[in-house]
């Protein structure tokens, strides 16, 4: 098993967001990546190596360019126009009728994104581009023959749709790394998305497709963000229908019943067939987290990583969220090493 990691992400560092009308410390900070870093390291999984650069192509393959021109300048300009230097966060949302562009500089966060803890600071860019990097990696790894990669993403991604930003993530890591698996020559490639949050992004972008297969266990959005999306009926559309399979869960879900649904999805991709599987992969499923329901033991991951292996596919595992930071690093590399068993 090959990971992949970047000093780069350090960039990004919110100075808060807002949860329930509250001004809090983000739950999404540098040391979770640090802390998995330092688990990878230690449990001797392979070499850790640098990202390549791959330059704009392919996250145009994935994001509108005036979302990409967005997210580059936000910063600079909010505080040109007198924004607070802390951060880029919106006043303002486009919601439902209220959807016409406008792009004034501390208008525009409130167009392309969905809500307000993805806060944008001087290095976000730079950093979300070195995440994008890390995972396109892990596709060229795969494309070259490993048949498993680790892309240690920070920012996450799943989240993040073609024009639209949010809940942490900024370019769509996962959706990227798909892409170009696609337009690389691969016919069908797999998303499974096992974050305790429904992949919204990854669902948008992948939504009208036949050749990528979505699937995603997550809270109920009845119950748990991002509330707006992410439930059963949603099976895709045009050539896209019915390649889109949500598997939306109750509280307090164990290992017992965890595995049982991922059975469920596993049994999905292999019938569609794919040629690589990409892995979204958040720890926010532990029963330890500070923001989601499930009650999974830690010995739940390398379980996880197990009979996902089983499909012997060439498999990238891109890292989403997790904000139990004392486990976070564990649980990950208990994953990995399931999958590398
Ligand atoms: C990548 C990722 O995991 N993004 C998730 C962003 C979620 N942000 C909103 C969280 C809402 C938490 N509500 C439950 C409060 C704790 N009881
Ligand atoms: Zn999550």
């Amino acid at each position: 098993m090959i990971t992949i990691a970047s000093p780069e992400h350090a960039q990004h560092r919110a100075p808060h967001e807002f949860l329930d009308g509250r001004l809090i410390p983000p739950y999404e900070s540098p040391e979770r990546a640090e802390i998995i870093l330092a688990a990878v390291e230690r449990a001797g999984l392979g070499p850790i190596v640098r990202p390549r650069a791959f330059g704009d192509a392919p996250l145009h393959a994935v994001h509108a360019p005036d979302f990409l021109g967005y997210l580059e300048h936000a910063y600079g300009r909010w505080v040109a126009a007198g924004g607070d230097p802390a951060a880029v966060l919106p006043s303002t949302l486009a919601v439902r009728w209220m959807d016409r562009r406008c792009l004034h500089p501390l208008v525009a966060p409130g167009y392309y994104s969905f809500d307000l803890s993805a806060p944008i600071v001087a290095g976000t860019y730079r950093a979300a581009r070195a995440s994008a990097d890390i995972a396109l990696t892990g596709a060229a790894l795969l494309l070259e023959g490993e048949p498993l990669a680790f892309a240690l993403c920070r920012p996450p991604g799943h989240n993040a749709g073609s024009d639209m930003y949010g809940g942490y993530c900024y370019l769509n890591n996962a959706a990227i790394a798909a892409e170009q698996l696609v337009r690389s020559g691969a016919a069908r490639v797999a998303i499974l998305d096992i974050d305790f949050h429904h992949g919204n992004g990854t669902q948008q972008i992948f939504y009208g497709r036949d050749d990528v297969l979505f699937v995603s266990i997550h809270a109920d959005p009845a119950r748990e963000y991002p509330y707006f999306g992410g439930y059963a009926d949603e099976r895709g559309t045009g050539a896209g229908t019915g390649f889109n399979l949500n598997l939306p869960l109750e509280a307090g879900v164990d290992d017992a019943r965890y595995l049982a649904v991922l059975d469920q999805a596993l049994a999905a991709i292999q019938a569609f067939g794919p040629r690589f599987l990409v892995l979204s992969a958040g720890f926010d499923t532990f029963g330890g987290d500070p923001i989601g329901d499930f009650a999974l033991a830690a010995a739940a991951y390398p379980a996880i990583g197990r009979r996902i292996a089983a499909l012997g596919l060439p498999t990238l595992v891109v890292q989403e969220g997790g904000y139990a930071v004392a486990a976070l690093g564990e649980n990950a590399a208990s994953l990995l090493r399931g999958m590398a068993a």
